[in-house]
């Protein structure tokens, strides 16, 4: 008791450290390390489906869009003042992976992974702003902690991607052993990868991993587990949110004007207390020194 209100060494250092980096200053190599042990702590001791209450404000993916995300919190409220549940994809594509992903932690989605960011952007940009993969190293060794699911109030189960034909209930789930690459087949796999799609049961996912599933499917999963919705991000979708299968699944995309090229608004669903919810749009954050790019994403990793 009372411990809380008195600043130790560490409190200090980590609202310089916070201060520092809502400036989009990395931390040092050093700085990343104690901090990524520290998460690695925390998040060892959370489940594959980890309980959240409301209310809570469900996040998409950010992808390194660092001044998208100070404008989410701008919107959303700051942390610790609001509880936040972002669904994965914090790295690779924009240009400040290094400054996004120490502002926060949450549920894994496919770009946190040792194979994907090598592909995808973050591999190359750890090395541009520490001059070696250490950093790189760091995190993604800690991205293999990253709890995979949500459950918010049992009724709303958080993904990144989507669901898995190995996959019939949410204690399938809690009982794999998650620390490790994400794989490239599998349950752990098909949660990360996973699309929703109009045609009926499982299909073939365009993506090369993981499935499409069907209105049946959601259906289906969310009677057997009691669930009133399935939130989940992945896919870039215009408005920001998308409902599909009959409003038993939305997909959440928090990344505005993807790629820095896309045009697209992005959102986050506030959940209240009552558990209801509502979307909030924004748009891109002013930027400055940011090149337009034109390089073109392959539409199937979008
Ligand atoms: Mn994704």
């Amino acid at each position: 008791m009372g411990a809380n209100s008195i600043p130790t060494d560490a409190t200090i250092d980590l609202d310089e450290q916070i201060s520092q980096l809502m400036q989009c200053k990395p931390l040092s190599e050093q700085q990343v390390r104690s901090l990524c042990e520290k998460a690695k702590e925390i998040l060892m001791d959370e489940s594959n489906v980890q309980p959240v209450k409301s209310p809570v404000t469900i996040c998409g993916d950010i992808h390194g869009q660092f001044h998208d995300l100070a404008e989410l919190f701008r919107i959303g409220g700051m942390c610790p003042d609001t509880n936040y549940l972002f669904m994965g994809d914090y790295v690779d594509r924009g240009y400040y992976s290094v400054e996004t992903v120490t502002r926060i932690t949450i549920l894994r989605g496919n770009h946190e992974s040792r194979q994907i960011t090598q592909v995808y952007g973050f591999y190359d940009e750890c090395l541009r702003k520490y001059g070696n993969a250490n950093v790189w190293k760091i995190f993604t060794d800690l991205f293999d902690y990253f709890p995979l699911t949500a459950l918010v109030e049992s009724e709303i189960f958080c993904l990144h991607g989507g669901l898995s034909p190995s996959i019939e209930t949410l204690d399938n789930i809690r009982n794999f052993d998650r620390v490790q690459e994400v794989p490239h087949e599998g349950p752990m796999c098909d949660l990360l990868w996973s699309d929703p799609d109009d045609r009926c049961g499982w299909g073939i996912s365009p993506r090369g991993a993981g499935y499409t599933f069907g209105q049946d499917i959601s259906e289906q999963f969310n009677h057997s587990n009691s669930l009133k919705l399935i939130a989940r991000a992945h896919q870039l979708v215009m408005d920001g949110y998308n409902w599909a299968h009959e409003q038993k699944v939305v997909t959440i995309f928090s990344a505005p004007n993807y790629c820095y090229r896309c045009g697209n608004m992005a959102s986050i669903l506030e959940v209240d207390d009552c558990m209801n919810h509502s979307f909030i749009q924004f748009e891109p954050a002013p930027r400055r020194g940011e090149p337009g790019v034109t390089r073109r994403t392959p539409d199937y990793f979008l």
